[in-house]
């Protein structure tokens, strides 16, 4: 049989304490892949687990006053909870106390001791336990881990070698012959220059401590924990033991994992114990990058790992939205926040904003908008019309375009803000179609079309979004009466040009995300004292006006800063405002605001802005000011 299922991996995560918002997001990222390749109609195969045999494992026992077995039975099933608790659908658990996973990691031994890739030396040289890493006296830093800048042990060993050295040119020419191999590209530089540094030959086995898998025919001795770990990917899938499944999904398509454990394990002794097995490299390795919190690194002495269970469960008890679709807000965060490769830092106010201005307000706003014109003008059944409109079709099309090839290139942002464009165009479609006036004048069929429309931008949104928001797209799909069927369409089917039976029943519009207050009463600042008072004439000099935004963009090198088109109806000007922290340009397009517009022209970082947008300021957060009704773009306020 060949190879036709897309296989994706996590790490298998050490169980010396449970998950947290870092390790949950490699098994989130892991799991919007598969759902989207599955949602495409492939095969796929998604590997998870727990990395048991190490040291520190056994050290977390005894802190426990557990057996170690005791304690990673236990372990094991807090991890498979808490990926439960956050949606996440493996096909598989390998633990690498498994007997499949045991044996296998026996029979390579042996194989390799055989053909002579495994030898027997003296080791003498630094051993770092928490990171379970050897490393030369020239490596570390200050006599400290390189890596953790903790203590290392001098260990004096008669150990068993990989000969990692023999593979160096081999390594360096797969490659350079595979573009795609290592991303991304930057971290693929520091794996180049590591090889070349000269790839010393691993010590793979530690004195046996009464915890790890022992040396066949050497039971004085563990095999090193990360020789073992290394070889889950192979033995969860059948390796030396069912040649037929292995065959169909071996070599893994994605193998996903943090920057921490790139460049030297995954990169170069997991490929070269693979070419001395004579097995194929998976398609590509992927290092993403670093979660902070608030800035600060993540650790289990500092208590600030953050549960993404307990998140939801705290944001659903105060927003009142459903536990599983604030499960998919952090989901959404996590895979929004940052260009997935590069380092991010999770703050509870930007995870705050997110939810109100990319769910409860962009997505929420057009779902709810859309419901609530088809319950009073159609009685809640979906308008009869013959299609969506052409011009909004076209958006759905190069949408759904663009976030299959956002998707296929690990771009997850880009992904997301795709169908967040597509949104603010419905959005901007109803604002410009204003189905009320329709409906005031009786153009029924033209209300219909207008309102089956934007229903159809909803529903095209919950396909795009279901791998990233399982349980947001199911609500989306239930609101818009499709659920049946929801389950059966695929990734194309967001592009259905007529997608709904007309008189369906459609149900609420129930807010799936409550907004959240922005601040908690408790943190809010003081309110300022009123200003001196000025004159009625002194006020009518300003001109203020409702605009809308016709786009927006980031000005490049100021963090802070949108650069904003906006329309006063028979006039377009550019104004810069420094909202960005807490709105994104696409969320701004087709959106109402209030301008100073007569304030005298000024250029801010080097471009010109023709006016101020204003904005309530709460703790220094711009929230900006939106007309309750429809208003015509340049109506003036006073
Ligand atoms: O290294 N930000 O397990 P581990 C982003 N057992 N990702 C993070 C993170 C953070 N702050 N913290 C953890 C091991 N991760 C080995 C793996 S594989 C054969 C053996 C994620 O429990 C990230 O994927 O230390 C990182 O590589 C992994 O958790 C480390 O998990």
């Amino acid at each position: 049989m060949s190879k036709n299922v897309f296989y994706v991996t996590t790490p298998i995560y050490y169980v010396n304490d449970i998950p947290h918002i870092g390790n949950a997001y490699t098994t989130i990222i892991a799991d919007v892949v598969a759902r989207y390749h599955k949602l495409k109609g492939e095969k796929t195969f998604f590997l998870t687990g727990t990395d048991e045999n190490a040291t520190k494992v056994a050290n977390a026992a005894a802190e426990a006053g557990m057996h170690p077995q005791e304690y990673v039975d236990r372990l094991a099933e807090d991890f498979k909870r808490v990926w439960q608790s956050l949606g996440i659908e493996y096909d598989d658990f390998i633990r690498t106390t498994e007997p499949r996973h045991v044996k296998v990691v026996e029979a390579v031994f042996k194989r390799l001791l055989e053909q002579g890739d495994i030898y027997k030396g003296k080791y003498e040289g630094w051993y770092c336990v928490p990171c379970e890493t050897f490393f030369a006296e020239n490596e570390l830093v200050e006599g400290k881990c390189p890596e953790c800048g903790r203590a290392v042990e001098w260990v004096q060993e008669e150990n068993y070698y990989f000969r990692l050295s023999a593979y160096s040119d081999r390594l360096l020419e797969h490659i350079e012959s595979h573009p795609e191999f290592l991303q991304p590209e930057f971290r693929k530089n520091e794996v180049v220059s590591f090889i070349k540094q000269g790839l010393r030959d691993v010590s793979i086995t530690r004195a046996n401590r009464g915890w790890g898998i022992p040396v066949p025919g050497d039971p004085s001795k563990v095999i090193y924990v990360w020789f073992d770990a290394l070889l889950n990917y192979v033995s969860a899938v059948g390796y030396l033991a069912d040649e037929e499944k292995f065959s169909s999904i071996w070599p893994a398509d994605l193998q996903l994992m943090g920057k921490d454990i790139f460049v030297r394990f995954h990169c170069t002794f997991w490929p070269a114990m693979l070419m001395a097995l004579g097995l194929e490299l998976p398609r590509v390795l992927f290092g993403h990058g670093w979660w902070s919190i608030d800035g600060e690194k993540i650790s289990k002495s500092k208590g600030n790992a953050i549960s993404p269970a307990k998140l939801a469960e705290d944001l659903a008890a105060e927003s009142g939205a459903k536990r599983d679709v604030c499960l998919d807000a952090v989901r959404y965060f996590m895979c929004r926040e940052v260009t997935f490769g590069a380092d991010g830092d999770f703050s509870m106010a930007s995870f705050r904003n997110r939810f109100n201005s990319d769910l409860a307000n962009d997505l929420g706003n057009l779902l709810n908008r859309s419901l609530s014109m088809v319950r009073k003008y159609f009685g809640g059944k979906i308008p009869r019309a013959q299609a969506c409109d052409s011009e909004l079709y076209s958006t759905i099309v190069q949408t759904v375009d663009a976030t299959e090839a956002a998707c296929d290139s690990l771009e997850f942002t880009r992904a997301l803000e795709a169908v967040w464009q597509m949104l603010a165009a419905g959005n901007k479609f109803l604002n410009d179609k204003q189905p009320w006036s329709l409906a005031k004048q009786n153009k029924t069929d033209e209300l219909a079309s207008v309102l089956y429309s934007a229903l159809a931008v909803t529903r095209a949104a919950a396909i795009l979004i279901s791998p990233f928001m399982p349980a947001t797209a199911k609500e989306i799909a239930r609101q818009l009466g499709i659920l049946d069927e929801f389950a059966s369409l695929r990734w194309n089917n967001a592009k259905d040009q007529a997608p709904f039976i007309p008189e369906t029943q459609t149900f609420g519009p129930e807010p799936i995300f409550p907004r959240l207050e922005s601040a908690a009463p408790a943190d809010r600042a003081e309110v300022p004292k009123v200003s001196e008072r000025i004159s009625y004439n002194e006020f009518s000099k300003m001109d203020l006006r409702i605009a809308e935004v016709k786009s927006a963009e980031k000005v490049p090198g100021a963090d802070k800063l949108l650069k904003l088109i906006v329309s006063l109806g028979d006039e377009e000007r550019q104004i810069v405002a420094g909202i960005a922290e807490w709105y994104s340009p696409e969320s701004l397009v087709g959106r109402k605001i209030v301008l100073l517009a007569n304030l005298e022209p000024a250029k801010i970082r080097g471009v010109e802005s023709n006016g101020m947008l204003l904005a309530a300021d709460v703790d220094g957060k711009a929230i900006l000011l939106q007309p309750d009704q429809d208003v015509p773009a340049g109506a003036k306020i006073r």
